[in-house]
């Protein structure tokens, strides 16, 4: 409600009036790769959700809350949605699908530096058939956009999503993204915060840890290997007020695989645990003692059981 200034009471100063709070989801969805996680952590401001430029890298839901004094957005960052071939990637494409629901706006992230490919086609087909909120299609990668390609590509997007709005970004830079976060907060309802201002996850901090050793064994492996690793923390331990200890097994689904994440004379192991302790003192804020145990389960990707452990079931 506009307000007078009340020391001059008898000269009221005209003020425009206080845009009101909005708050709400916003569901970030694409195919794998095109840099949906990339965006989330961009606006978060916190590494919420790992990255790498292995497709299929999020395999579960995470949100991270972005609080202004305007307004708070829950993004809800989703796993690529392509089409699965094994029981891990049926449960990673359901739970992206599943976020669609009661959402207040959605931003389909391509990448926009290559004309669009099947599994576009088939998540602008879901949109249309599933969802009533704003849509807003990103085109992503504008750094690697050929300028004699803009139109052709830009076109082809435009012909395939039916969107509310654009916007041509860069996410590793953070080109245009307030444009476009304009865009989401202009759509959000009206309301107060839904979260507590300090909150910029609703993650576990055992689950972000077993994602930053997951993330390090995506950066520094090849081939099949990526997609054939799960992280699980089995003890997290608070030793002293500034000391964590805490133990993960890294599953692999064969004997070879489990070879090369530990490398020579325990290497790679070693080279993995190093860079992602540093980056889970950053969540703790302490002192972190980590301790990581290679072990094969043969098609874990294909074992309910297994799959039910790691957290990657919708029952
Ligand atoms: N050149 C360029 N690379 C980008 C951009 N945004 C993201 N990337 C890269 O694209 C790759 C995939 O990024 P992610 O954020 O993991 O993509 P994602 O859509 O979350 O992928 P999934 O989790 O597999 O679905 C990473 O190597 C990013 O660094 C961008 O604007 N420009
Ligand atoms: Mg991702």
């Amino acid at each position: 409600m506009p307000r007078r200034n009340q020391e001059t009471p008898n000269h009221p100063i005209t003020e425009s009036p206080t845009p009101a709070h909005r708050a709400g989801f916003c569901v970030i969805v694409g195919r794998p790769n095109v840099g949906k996680s990339t965006l989330l952590n961009l606006y978060v401001g916190a590494k919420v959700a790992i990255v790498s430029d292995k497709p299929q890298t999020t395999r579960r839901v995470v949100r991270g809350i972005l609080t202004r004094p305007d307004a708070q957005i829950v993004f809800v960052d989703t796993p690529g949605i392509h089409r699965p071939i094994h029981p891990l990637g049926k449960f990673m494409v359901r739970s992206a699908v599943d976020t669609l629901d009661g959402v207040d706006v959605v931003v389909f992230v391509v990448d926009g530096s290559r004309m669009p490919t099947q599994e576009d086609e088939d998540i602008a087909e879901l949109l249309k058939a599933r969802v009533n909120a704003p849509v807003l299609l990103a085109l992503n990668k504008m750094d690697l956009l050929k300028r004699d390609a803009v139109g052709e590509i830009t076109q082809a997007f435009f012909d395939l999503v039916k969107h509310d709005d654009w916007m041509r970004i860069a996410a590793t830079k953070g080109d245009n993204t307030d444009k476009l976060l304009d865009m989401i907060v202009a759509r959000l309802p009206e309301g107060p915060a839904l979260f507590p201002e300090d909150e910029i996850t609703d993650a576990p901090l055992q689950y972000l840890a077993a994602e930053l050793v997951r993330e390090q064994l995506l950066l520094n492996t090849r081939q099949e290997i990526p997609h054939s690793i799960a992280v699980m923390v089995d003890e997290w331990e608070e030793r002293s007020s500034s000391l964590t200890y805490i133990s993960a097994t890294i599953w692999v689904e064969k004997d070879s695989q489990k070879a090369i994440v530990i490398g020579e004379r325990g290497s790679m192991l070693k080279r993995v645990g190093q860079a992602a302790r540093k980056q889970i003192e950053e969540w703790v804020g302490h002192q972190v003692y980590l301790e990581l145990t290679v072990k094969v389960r043969q098609q874990w990707r294909r074992d309910d059981r297994l799959l039910r452990e790691l957290g990657y079931s919708l029952d």
